[in-house]
């Protein structure tokens, strides 16, 4: 039997502390994912899932975008898979009696974790004006709401139209075209807060957004630096890849503030050899200071530079722009400055010069810690830099590898979820289907919460996430979203996007992954793009969790038709009933999607063309992949203060948390701890167990807003110096919404300037 969720909130957070485990996987984390899948779906439904998962005729794990390999386990997902899978195909359910029971306001104080905990939604529900308890709609009644509210609005550029990750192709595809039907490009997505700066550098150093390797690179790479990511968190399966990788030679460095487990030791769980000793991945661990990542690139390429036959002249020559530029930037980059940026030392950056040159084929892989820093669009770029110079682009065995987060938060990009679309993208659009797209560009995340919090957006329609918990400077936020007109949620499970609503608000309940999507034509299948390009099916087969839930696909359908009427000629009806005709869509507007339904049909789908990496032809404006040369910045931190990370623990997605444990960094129980290295801690007075407030500095308080964040148990940590570390989304509170990275727009949630101050005890 699956057990029924915690009755009491607030849940208490009361943090305890053992040593950090050095080693990731093994048996605890099969123990781990069965005990929460059997928590949350009982016994049956735990092995008829999670045997699916990730398999040919199965459904795509709804946890990260790490592709599949060819070869599969007959169990290919990880315990953090297991328990994405668990949190949707939970047997718990959250009816309409339930929020009879509880008035919104109750809803409001709950925990994250409670609100996650109470199973998945069942019915439309809507929240009248003035209204205290969301109560029952029909699904008819739903979109008239909507439909009277964006009528209304002044501008189509009036309304809002936010993407998360997980979202088909189909569903994507059919959602950016009902928004710019409507009239506008306000289509915000959580990529904004991602992978953004990503996207920035790559297309315009390698002329696309995406990374240039597959799986098999990975295997042929003599060395794969990881950067700035917690693959034995965040993408477990790829800890898999490493391991191949190393059996077949190649050498790993890591390079993050933090000693995270799994690149250190990786017991992997599908292995005889993984049930007992576990590999050791990492061969070399850089702990690099918070944002001194391009400072490191930069003396890397420097001493490539300096030292004679070690550029890839050819290659240089024929394919590249900007090099004589980016060579004098390079060449004036200073150790003194590197060590200090870095917190390294000189014998660990020549330790790294050794492997770098010894090796012929480099892939860099990167996540969070590279991306969500003002200068990570630069850092991103140097990196580009620093793979071009030896020509490691564009050949087997190497390239550039940013790993993405959400299941298919890439493929949702590739459909059109953009704000700033390309032209050529909605030429496209225009012929298909014979309407004029808006051409002005949309508003980002961080934009779309400005034109709320200034009244210039009223209606905020999000397709899956949690926006407000998401996004930075909580407070700012939660009063932006108070003052629109009507705020919308087709989601899965209940969240607190859910309990801060504008004057009106719906919930629009969907099905998941797992679940059988039954359209007029009959069963339906749906296609995701993973972090590595490749396209595939995914078809759930669990009974929905309710009778009432309709597909992402149905829901725009019929939002656009009830919305757009007659004056839309986009067959609608024909969409929702049978996905293949959006993909003969899909297969004439968006390149390389040709003959989508018959490709899509093989067994392992299909890779999408990537011009550097088959054909080393980089599509840039300059017809070349561009070096560039940036000056180099790093955070610089003020005496007596922190630099604060905001990152995840072991038992969350995003801001579902599973539970209470963050077991390899060794804390249980709770989440609001602060981890500091002993010799900071030492200096600020902060012994291990006392409580602080974390308040954060930006720019000396020049908008006048206080960001506090109460209540954080200390834990001496071994991260490097003068850097921090809590979790999200508990400290979205202290990310101002004005401190982004440049070019990207992204938050910088991973360099926050924080002072510590010992929690008030009355
Ligand atoms: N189980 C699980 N899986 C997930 C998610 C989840 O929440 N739970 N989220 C998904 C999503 S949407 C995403 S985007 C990914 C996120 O995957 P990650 O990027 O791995 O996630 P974070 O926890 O933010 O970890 C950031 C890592 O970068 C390091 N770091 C921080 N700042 C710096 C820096 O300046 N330089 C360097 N070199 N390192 C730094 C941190 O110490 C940490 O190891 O995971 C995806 N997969
Ligand atoms: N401070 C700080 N802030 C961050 C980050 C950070 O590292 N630090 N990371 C950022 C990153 S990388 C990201 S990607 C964003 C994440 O931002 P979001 O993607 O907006 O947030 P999630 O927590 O992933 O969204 C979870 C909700 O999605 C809904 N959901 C789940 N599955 C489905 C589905 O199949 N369909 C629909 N319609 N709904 C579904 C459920 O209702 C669930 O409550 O957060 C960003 N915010
Ligand atoms: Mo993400």
């Amino acid at each position: 039997m699956a057990s029924k969720p915690p009755a009491s909130d607030p849940v208490q957070d009361a943090p305890q502390v053992a040593a950090p485990q050095q080693h990731a996987a093994g048996l605890p984390a099969v123990k781990h994912s069965l005990k929460m899948a059997r928590e949350q779906m009982g016994v049956k439904r735990t092995a008829l899932t999670l045997l699916r998962v990730n398999q040919k005729d199965g459904f795509d794990c709804p946890g990260c975008a790490w592709p599949e390999p060819e070869h599969r386990h007959a169990a290919e997902f990880c315990e953090n898979g297991a328990k994405a899978v668990a949190e949707e195909a939970t047997l718990r359910r959250v009816t309409p009696e339930f929020f009879a029971a509880h008035p919104v306001t109750d809803l409001a104080t709950r925990s994250g974790y409670w609100l996650g905990q109470q199973g998945r939604l069942t019915h439309p529900m809507y929240l009248a004006e003035g209204g205290t308890h969301y109560e029952p709609v029909s699904w008819e009644r739903a979109f008239d709401l909507i439909a009277d509210e964006l009528t209304a609005l002044a501008s189509p550029d009036e309304a809002v139209f936010y993407t998360s990750g997980r979202t088909s192709n189909e569903a994507a595809f059919l959602y950016q075209l009902f928004a710019r039907e409507f009239g506008t490009n306000n289509l915000p997505d959580c990529s904004n807060m991602c992978h953004e700066s990503s996207g920035s550098a790559l297309t315009e150093t390698i002329g696309i957004g995406k990374g240039s390797v597959l799986l098999e690179d990975l295997y042929k790479a003599d060395l794969i630096i990881v950067a700035g990511q917690n693959p034995g968190t965040n993408h477990p399966r790829m800890l898999s890849a490493l391991e191949k990788a190393k059996a077949g030679g190649a050498k790993i460095i890591s390079v993050n503030p933090l000693p995270e487990a799994g690149l250190e030791r990786f017991k992997n769980p599908q292995t005889p050899k993984g049930l007992t000793r576990g590999a050791a991945l990492g061969d070399l661990f850089l702990q690099i200071r918070l944002g001194g990542d391009q400072a490191l690139f930069r003396l890397l390429n420097k001493l490539i530079l300096d030292t004679e036959g070690a550029t890839d002249d050819a290659f240089i020559a024929e394919h590249t722009h900007g090099y004589e530029e980016f060579t004098k930037a390079a060449r004036a980059a200073d150790w003194d400055e590197t060590l200090a940026a870095t917190g390294l030392s000189r014998a660990d950056i020549e330790r790294t010069l050794e492997m770098v040159l010894a090796s012929k084929r480099t892939v860099v892989c990167w996540a969070m810690g590279l991306t969500q820093h003002k200068h990570s669009v630069p850092t991103i770029r140097e990196v580009v830099n620093f793979l071009l110079l030896r020509g490691n682009i564009g050949r087997p065995g190497a390239g550039v590898c940013p790993v993405r987060g959400h299941s298919n938060v890439q493929g949702d990009r590739t459909m059109g979820i953009f704000e700033r679309p390309a032209p050529a993208f909605l030429d496209a659009l225009e012929k298909e289907f014979g309407f004029a797209p808006p051409r002005e560009h949309g508003f980002d995340v961080v934009r779309a919460i400005r034109a709320l919090r200034d009244g210039q957006a009223k209606v905020f329609f999000a397709m899956g996430g949690n926006f407000v918990a998401a996004s930075p400077d909580t407070d700012v936020t939660e009063s932006a979203m108070r003052r629109a007109r009507l705020t919308v949620h087709v989601s899965t499970k209940l969240n607190r996007s859910h309990t801060v609503t504008g004057a009106r608000a719906l919930i629009l309940p969907t099905l998941g992954r797992t679940e059988r999507d039954l359209q007029g034509s009959g069963e339906q299948f749906v296609t995701v793009e993973d972090s590595m390009g490749m396209v595939h099916a995914s078809r759930g087969r669990l009974d929905p969790a309710s009778r009432h839930l309709l597909s992402e696909p149905a829901i725009v359908a019929r939002l656009a038709r009830r919305v757009l009427g007659a004056e839309s000629a986009t067959p609608w009806e024909e969409f929702e009933k049978d996905y293949a005709t959006v993909r003969d869509r899909i297969s004439r507007v968006v390149p390389g999607f040709e003959d989508f339904n018959d490709k899509v049909a093989g067994p392992n789908g299909f890779a999408l063309p990537h011009a550097p990496r088959d054909e080393r032809r980089f599509p840039t404006a300059t017809g070349k992949a561009n070096f560039t040369a940036a000056p180099v910045e790093y955070p610089r931190v003020p005496e007596g203060r922190l630099l604060l990370q905001t990152l995840r623990s072991h038992d969350q997605y995003n801001t579902t948390i599973y539970g209470l444990d963050d077991r390899y960094r060794g804390i249980t129980n709770g989440r609001r701890v602060v981890l500091v290295n002993a010799d900071d801690a030492r200096d600020l007075d902060l012994a291990d167990g006392s409580y602080v407030d974390l308040v954060s500095e930006w720019e000396d308080g020049a908008d006048g807003i206080e960001r506090r964040a109460p209540g954080f148990r200390v834990v001496h940590y071994p991260t490097a110096r003068g850097c921090a570390a809590a979790y999200y989304p508990e400290t979205n509170v202290l990310v101002p919404l004005d401190a982004t990275a440049d070019t990207s727009n992204t938050p910088a949630s991973k360099s926050v300037v924080v002072r510590l101050e010992q929690s008030r005890t009355d």
